[in-house]
């Protein structure tokens, strides 16, 4: 494919088609603005439509990347970390629909625009949720280390997934708020255990250190970029190999 510098709003491929990489299994984000403003009808919040921005930096290719996973286990926390570099603490205010932010990075001289959709987990919301599974070239999956019952819901969040977004997404399960030790419920081992189990990457993360917030993205976006830009015979990316190597390196949370 040809990589030819696209502004914001561009590489815009209404209904996940068109544009970016071209290819139904890693189809571009639509084109979009920095931050959707989400509207509210009949009681049910939607996004504003994807809009062009002047303001914005330029990229390569765009993928949707959405967040999912219980109310509370962190997935607002975790965009604002990666977008921001900054925590949310204080009071919890719960995700209200669903909302996006952008966010260009570098892999490898190409430059990938993450469009990261911040979903509701609460049950109340997952109609709304549901809508945007079919879009989403990536999923990550979270659940609260401190809070067993989101754990245990991982596997009722795998079979929306399987029943709701494209076959081929880039799924990636994290064990969040990594931080806390002593209230900490689930073993870094049985979410290795449970990732095995279903064949998919895993990592612990924390939005309140920061630890491998970054990783986990770049990770994606590396998977990503590589569907859609792999050299004949460049071997498949390995995320998890990815993932582990980086995790190695940084020496950060590996016994
Ligand atoms: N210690 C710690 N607390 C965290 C971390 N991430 C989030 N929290 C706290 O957990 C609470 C919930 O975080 P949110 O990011 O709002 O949770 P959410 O998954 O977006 O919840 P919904 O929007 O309801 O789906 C907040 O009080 C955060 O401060 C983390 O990594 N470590
Ligand atoms: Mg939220």
């Amino acid at each position: 494919m040809s990589r030819k510098k696209t502004s914001k709003g561009k590489a815009s491929g209404g209904g996940g088609g068109g544009g970016g990489g071209g290819t139904p299994s890693a189809s571009p984000a639509h084109g979009a603005g920095e931050k959707g403003a989400p509207s509210q009808a009949n009681g049910v919040v939607h996004p504003s439509r994807p809009s062009l921005s002047n303001s914005g930096e330029f990229y390569d290719v765009a993928f949707k990347v959405m967040l999912v996973g219980d109310s509370g286990v962190g997935k607002t926390c975790l965009l604002v970390r990666f977008k921001d570099g900054a925590f949310l603490a204080g009071s919890f205010i719960s995700t209200v629909g669903i909302d996006f932010r952008n966010k260009v990075l570098n892999i490898d001289a190409v430059k990938v625009k993450l469009q990261i959709w911040d979903t509701a987990g609460q049950e109340r919301f997952r109609s709304v949720t549901h809508a945007y599974y079919r879009d989403a070239d990536a999923l990550l999956l979270l659940y609260d280390v401190t809070n067993k019952a989101s754990f245990d819901n991982i596997q009722a969040w795998l079979t929306e997934v399987h029943e709701f977004a494209q076959k081929e997404v880039v799924l990636m399960l994290l064990g969040n708020k990594a931080d806390v030790s002593h209230e900490r419920v689930v073993k870094r081992e049985e979410g290795e255990k449970l990732a095995k189990e279903y064949g998919v990457p895993f990592m612990e993360t924390s939005a309140k250190s920061g630890l491998n917030v970054e990783l986990a993205f770049t990770a994606v976006a590396k998977e990503l970029k590589h569907r859609v830009m792999k050299e004949p015979n460049e071997p498949k990316f390995q995320l998890q190999e990815y993932v582990n190597r980086e995790m190695k390196g940084a020496g950060c949370c590996r016994s």
